[in-house]
């Protein structure tokens, strides 16, 4: 019996020894399997219990569940250190370097490395909201899954109004909706900003749409309002004016219609020459000549009510542009479904 506890702390400084040297987890593992493991130093040991008495097997027994207990120690600290080290050098060992250009990318374009850029539409709207943030505009944000009231209650479309029936999109099984518009966001702002205010909110919109050249179901638009003690229809028409001739870098010829939209009023429609067929008619325009891009209009009293506003002392101008649009009219693109595709070779030409 003796024999046998001393074969058993002997165990102790080879473990110790085994455990000092496993330089992963791994290796630990297969440490375990040595000492405790079905085939292990221990099990070996126990094995010649049958020779001894029922009190000598009690004796060794508690030996073996001694070592045990110290052995799992041992082990548990290791564990830690490994987990130290590990993190201590986790820098070095997985560093990405993002800036590499993976060599399949390399040598496109006539030999120059190619790499990726900003989207086409980032791009433009990064140049709107620098044009905008000049003229002291606040660039602000809502959220893209919707409540009914700010997509649409808010801005005076009652529960049956037929112009719901222009903007249908998805709905969650909660009862909220993909907005449509960013027109969301006017109603946001004067919920938490006090006028006078100038705001514009660029972000993504979603519609139950038939995909066509120049329909999406997902696309961008850029939502811009004014709201103050004095503002007139000539407020608004300068500001689109303004804007078309930064983006464009010239005079771009428009024409202005009256629009309906039930949160303005008067609304109008602000079309541009198409400038994908030069105004001669293609599927872009519909073979009009011309493109919806900038609706707009004076902020209906009955936004301004609802949001605690006195429509006799404030009055507001606001717009909703259509990005995707607006960035086809400035690089010819003939089709809406481009920018979504995912296609290299288009995004290259940017
Ligand atoms: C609106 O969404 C209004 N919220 C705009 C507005 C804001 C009016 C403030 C007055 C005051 P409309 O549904 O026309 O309006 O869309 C605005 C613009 O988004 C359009 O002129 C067009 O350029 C773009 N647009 C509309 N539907 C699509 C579509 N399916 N795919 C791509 N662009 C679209």
């Amino acid at each position: 019996m003796a024999d046998l506890i001393g074969e058993i702390q002997a165990l102790d400084q080879k473990a110790a020894a085994a455990v000092g040297s496993a330089a992963n987890a791994e290796a630990l593992q297969q440490v375990t399997q040595d000492f405790v493991g079905k085939k292990g130093a221990l099990t070996q040991v126990m094995k010649q219990l049958g020779s001894l008495s029922a009190e000598e097997r009690g004796a060794v027994g508690k030996a073996a569940n001694e070592f045990k207990l110290r052995f799992e120690a041992l082990i548990t600290e290791k564990e830690q250190q490994l987990t130290e080290a590990r993190y201590a050098t986790l820098a070095e060992t997985e560093f990405v370097d993002m800036s590499v250009v993976p060599a399949e990318f390399a040598a496109v374009k006539s030999g120059a490395a190619f790499s990726g850029h900003i989207h086409p539409i980032s791009r433009t709207q990064k140049q709107l909201e620098d044009i905008f943030t000049s003229m002291g505009f606040s660039i602000v944000d809502g959220p893209q899954v919707e409540d009914d009231y700010h997509n649409f209650g808010a801005l005076n479309f009652t529960d049956d109004h037929p112009a719901r029936d222009m903007q249908d999109t998805f709905y969650t099984t909660t009862g909220h909706l993909l907005r449509t518009h960013t027109s969301t966001v006017q109603i946001r702002a004067l919920e938490r900003m006090k006028p006078p205010l100038r705001i514009i909110a660029p972000g993504r919109v979603f519609r139950y749409e038939e995909v066509d050249a120049s329909h999406e179901h997902t696309f961008y638009q850029m939502e811009g309002m004014i709201v103050d003690r004095k503002v007139s229809v000539g407020n608004l028409l300068h500001l689109m004016q303004t804007l078309l001739t930064e983006v464009f870098g010239r005079e771009v010829d428009v024409r202005l219609r009256p629009g309906y939209f039930p949160f303005v009023e008067p609304g109008f429609e602000l079309d541009m020459k198409c400038l994908v067929c030069d105004g001669k008619g293609c599927p872009v325009c519909k073979h009009s000549g011309w493109v919806e891009v900038l609706p707009c209009g004076l902020v209906h009293p009955n936004v301004l009510k609802s949001a605690g506003l006195d429509p006799n002392e404030w009055q507001g101008a606001a717009f909703g542009l259509g990005l995707n649009r607006l960035v086809m009219m400035q690089h010819g693109i003939e089709d809406i479904r481009h920018f979504m595709a995912g296609k290299l070779d288009f995004l290259k030409q940017f």
